[in-house]
């Protein structure tokens, strides 16, 4: 065995790491879930976006419009209603706008509760046709379930190669100064956005039940989604699929992909200020585990596989794990456990799910089996 690999075997076990990390209940920690939320949530919220993922410009803004481009009431052999929205905005520095493709059952009681995926893969994974249909969006079997599927792409809010900032929600609301500020914000933060704009537009229909989404990304749509739960406490369910460094993943595990090489390869997607904490994560005044924390007492669900050694399926595991106090303090279960489960074995009894799934970085079929039977639990 190299080195290398005997370094890896000995990294931290739960009860050590929770030393090393930071207090998920915030400093000094929250005694009950009325301090928690009234202080120590705030300034955890603060910290993340200070220093990881930067500072939204704007909420909601004041001329977002909502505009069904196309309808079809029997999609999918009758199955659905297909609605495709646009969703358009403008800013201080021009208009844009994303489209929300949105299956609504037509069997289901109406408001009906659903998902919202933030696809980060080709455009063919959400074919809004269905003429091409992948698991990475099984449109049909999450209707068929009785939920409305939904989606956006993420490029139409900020392509992932926006190193300039200079479309989308970016090009609209940044400021465009010659020095970007350390705390603006990223285009994870930027596709975060656009599912908080999404919910907006469930809010003003009658079809979709706005309390009951649940946001859901792969890897980074994975870190997205966990932002999107944080920031936006309507989300009823965040669901995190192998969403790795910056996503669910413990930093201070430094293990797979690190803090460094992720600024490196993805220099736009964080604000600038993180970069302060490349091959230093022991100083970063926050670790993941409380941005799971931040979306208590909502469920989340956390998912790994076991071939994705570059997202950490421990760390991922561990941070789930150690949101668990937050739960407490709303006299809630989280995940209950520190012992990582074995494969394909999900646990989803508590307001915090997860399961370790045999294979590739993917979203499979398998994964959604398990977020649609929480969803059963916390959706409906
Ligand atoms: C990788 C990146 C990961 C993950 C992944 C993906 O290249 O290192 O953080 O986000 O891309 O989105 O598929």
């Amino acid at each position: 065995m190299s080195p290398f690999k005997i370094l890896l075997c000995t990294l931290p076990l739960s009860n050590t790491l929770a030393q090393e990390l930071p207090n998920v209940l915030g400093t000094p920690p929250a005694k009950n879930k009325e301090e928690w939320t009234q202080t120590q949530r705030p300034e955890t919220l603060e910290l993340f976006k200070k220093h990881v993922y930067g500072r939204a410009p704007i909420g909601n803004p004041k001329d977002l419009n909502f505009k069904v481009i196309e309808e079809d009431p029997k999609a999918m052999d009758g199955a659905a209603t297909l609605k495709i929205v646009e969703i358009s905005y403008s800013g201080p520095s021009g208009k844009s706008a994303f489209k929300l493709i949105t299956f609504i059952p037509n069997k289901a009681k109406k408001p009906a509760p659903g998902y919202l995926l933030i696809c980060n893969r080709d455009r063919e994974n959400i074919d809004p046709t269905r003429n091409q249909k992948d698991d990475f969006w099984p449109a049909e079997t999450i209707v068929s379930r009785g939920f409305v599927a939904a989606t956006f792409h993420n490029s139409e809010l900020s392509t992932d190669k926006n190193l300039n900032f200079d479309n989308g929600v970016h090009k609209v609301f940044d400021q465009h100064t010659s020095e970007r500020p350390g705390d603006a914000w990223g285009t994870i933060a930027g596709w975060a956005w656009g599912a908080s704009r999404a919910l907006d537009y469930f809010e003003s229909t009658s079809d979709i039940d706005a309390l009951k989404i649940g946001v859901i990304g792969h890897s980074r749509g994975g870190k997205c989604a966990l932002w999107a739960g944080a920031t936006d406490q309507r989300f009823a369910l965040t669901i995190s699929n192998n969403s790795g460094c910056t996503g669910a993943a413990i930093a201070r595990r430094k293990h797979g992909e690190r803090v460094a090489r992720i600024n490196k390869s993805f220099p736009h997607w964080f604000c600038g200020n993180y970069n302060a904490f490349n091959e230093k994560e022991e100083d970063l005044p926050i670790d993941q585990h409380q941005l799971i924390a931040l979306i208590a007492p909502r469920a989340v669900y956390v998912a790994s596989a076991t071939k994705d050694d570059w997202a950490d399926p421990k760390g991922e595991f561990l941070a789930a794990a150690h949101a668990e106090p937050v739960y407490n303090l709303f006299g809630l279960k989280g995940l209950a456990t520190m012992e990582m489960p074995a494969p394909d074995r999900p646990i989803l009894s508590g307001h915090v799910g997860y399961h370790i799934r045999s294979g590739k970085h993917d979203l499979t079929d398998y994964d959604w089996d398990q977020y649609l039977n929480f969803g059963d639990k916390h959706l409906k």
